[in-house]
């Protein structure tokens, strides 16, 4: 057997202190963001970076607002801006008037955002104009509907109840954080007679 010339014995040793390097600064930026996750999350209540007025937010609006952690501040206090997703992925979200069943829609977690824990799930209201009591159940299991990374909360309402009319393009979602801060969320929709 011929023995590893001391050149080769370098060379390795270099690449395994490489490899340990490598592996410690992954090690230090997953504990970071998990740090930094639990900071956001850890109580229960929401927190904010900022705020901004009220208004007819739409459901863009309301999306980046949720992902950049901004709060909307009204005369009763903070709303907690939530992004949904109706029909889960499809597009344009299609919804007969005639449906006698029942509509899934994702309320998605972010960075700032824990949906499945944040969200008292007797709360929720849902339709036309987002005060609608048409919640049938929640998905017991949370699950990761859009792919990233986070588990979201799947909820269902009851088509018959939502009072959709044919010329809606949102739909609204509204409800209570389970630290008691009123949430909103919006999303487009298309209603078929
Ligand atoms: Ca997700």
């Amino acid at each position: 057997m011929p023995q590893p010339n001391p050149q080769t014995k370098i060379v390795v040793a270099i690449l395994c202190v490489l490899t340990l390097a490598a592996i410690l600064v992954y090690l230090n930026v997953v504990t970071a963001r998990r740090s930094n996750l639990n900071a956001s999350l850890g109580s229960g209540i929401s927190k904010f970076l900022g705020f901004v007025q009220p208004g007819s937010e739409t459901p863009e609006m309301l999306d980046l607002l949720a992902k950049r952690g901004i709060g909307i501040r009204d005369a009763t206090g903070v709303v907690q801006p939530v992004i949904i997703d109706i029909k889960l992925g499809g597009f344009p979200n299609s919804i007969s008037l005639k449906d006698q069943g029942k509509i899934p829609v994702a309320i998605l977690s972010t960075a700032f955002f824990d949906a499945p824990a944040n969200v008292d799930k007797t709360s929720l209201t849902f339709g036309h104009s987002g005060d609608e009591k048409t919640l049938a159940f929640c998905d017991l299991l949370p699950q990761d509907v859009n792919g990233g990374g986070l588990p979201d909360l799947v909820c269902h309402f009851t088509t018959q109840k939502t009072a959709f009319q044919v010329g809606d393009v949102v739909g609204v979602l509204k409800g209570t954080t389970v630290g008691l801060s009123p949430m909103i969320g919006k999303d487009s929709v298309r209603i078929v007679p």
